[in-house]
């Protein structure tokens, strides 16, 4: 595959809902896409650097400079027989992980259509179903709260994640476990808490959580091992695993004993896939994470969960919880049972809305 030029483009779009965490809330999303344009044929990704630099470092700015910058000349005119031959040629570039994975990810796209084979195929996907949960961010009110997860289970979604942070957290979980004594629930910290939360961490062990999602500093390994041996809940975590040497000093550690995989935050599919295998060879389970894509990097999160250790549920919803409209067709559903059945069209099975796309793109360059 010859790498002839890479368009991108920026979308606004506004959340049906908006989305809070520990570190902020979104109403609207700027979206990047990227198109490589490989010998007739065309790839598309979704970068998913947020509007900020909050869950990580990277912010679609500094995606969009450094692809704009360094990336896509180090593609711009290389023949590659593989998508995944991209990383090597973009490892100068220290980190910015969620621009790689555009460009990466762009190209698995393009390699799948032109070999005319479905995505999650080419990845080493096994499944024809995947396990949909859903991530349901902090809400104005505990009512808000409560009427959410009641319409999502009622949906069919098997997993109920709820965003904590200090003040929105025992409280809530107690309250969502009086009424739902047996759902998998779990939470998610987004960095919220530190060491010295250690007694106030504990009494989430009350409440038969799945899992415990990053509850320390992004970039401490260490100190979650300390704190998994004091927790009966187990840990996942999802910022602090940057690539695979990241999730085997976590599981050498016992940092945590889950992994929350985002193709973007490791930087392409070919880190997802090492960073899934490592997880697989040593017994951790790992479920894939969701950044508010559209249906562009929804539909590879479809593909990448297909691979057989994503043995939780995953944040991979329907494009409706999200979007009024959303820019693939069909967009993707879940089916009531909280599964989304895998096809096995080539491709991601997700076809583009390219007018809906012109007409929602408020810049676009050429590199
Ligand atoms: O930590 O998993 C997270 C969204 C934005 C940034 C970080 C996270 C999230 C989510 C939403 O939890 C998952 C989704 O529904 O896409
Ligand atoms: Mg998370």
């Amino acid at each position: 595959m010859r790498i002839e030029a890479i368009t991108l483009r920026e979308l606004h779009m506004p959340l049906k809902h908006f989305f809070e965490t520990s570190f902020g809330r979104t109403t609207s999303r700027r979206v990047l896409l990227v198109t490589v344009h490989c010998e007739g044929i065309e790839g598309w990704a979704e970068c998913v650097a947020g509007e900020g630099p909050f869950f990580s470092y990277e912010w679609i700015e500094t995606a969009r400079a450094t692809i704009r910058d360094f990336l896509a000349p180090a593609l711009v005119g290389k023949e590659i027989a593989q998508a995944k031959d991209a990383a090597a040629l973009m490892s100068k570039v220290r980190g910015h992980n969620m621009a790689k994975a555009a460009l990466e990810n762009a190209l698995w796209d393009a390699e799948a259509r032109q070999k005319q084979q479905p995505l999650w195929k080419l990845l080493g996907g096994t499944k024809t179903e995947i396990a949909c949960g859903v991530s349901i961010g902090i809400q104005n009110s505990h009512d808000n709260l409560m009427n959410k997860i009641e319409t999502e289970l009622a949906a069919g979604y098997q997993r109920i994640k709820v965003k904590v942070k200090p003040g929105w957290d025992l409280e809530v979980v107690a309250k969502i476990r009086r009424r739902w004594p047996d759902i998998l629930l779990s939470c998610d910290a987004n960095s919220a808490y530190r060491p010295g939360d250690l007694d106030h961490l504990r009494k989430f062990d009350d409440f038969n959580l799945l899992m415990i999602e990053q509850p320390l500093w992004d970039d401490d390994i260490f100190q979650h091992a300390k704190l998994q041996r004091e927790l009966k809940t187990s840990i996942c975590l999802d910022e602090s695993i940057r690539h695979a040497r990241d999730a085997e000093q976590a599981i050498a550690l016992g940092a945590c004993r889950i992994i929350n995989i985002k193709v973007g935050r490791v930087g392409g599919f070919t880190e997802a896939i090492a960073v899934h295998n490592f997880c697989q060879r040593h017994n951790i389970p790992v479920w894939c994470g969701g950044m508010l894509e559209t249906g562009i990097g929804r539909a590879h999160n479809v593909a990448l969960s297909t691979l057989p250790n994503f043995r939780l549920p995953g944040d991979v919803s329907a494009s409706k919880r999200y979007w009024e409209e959303d820019i693939v067709d069909p967009e993707i559903e879940v089916s009531a049972q909280g599964t989304i059945p895998i096809k096995d069209a080539p491709g991601t099975g997700y076809e583009l809305r390219k007018d809906l796309i012109a007409r929602l793109t408020v810049r676009s360059e050429q590199c």
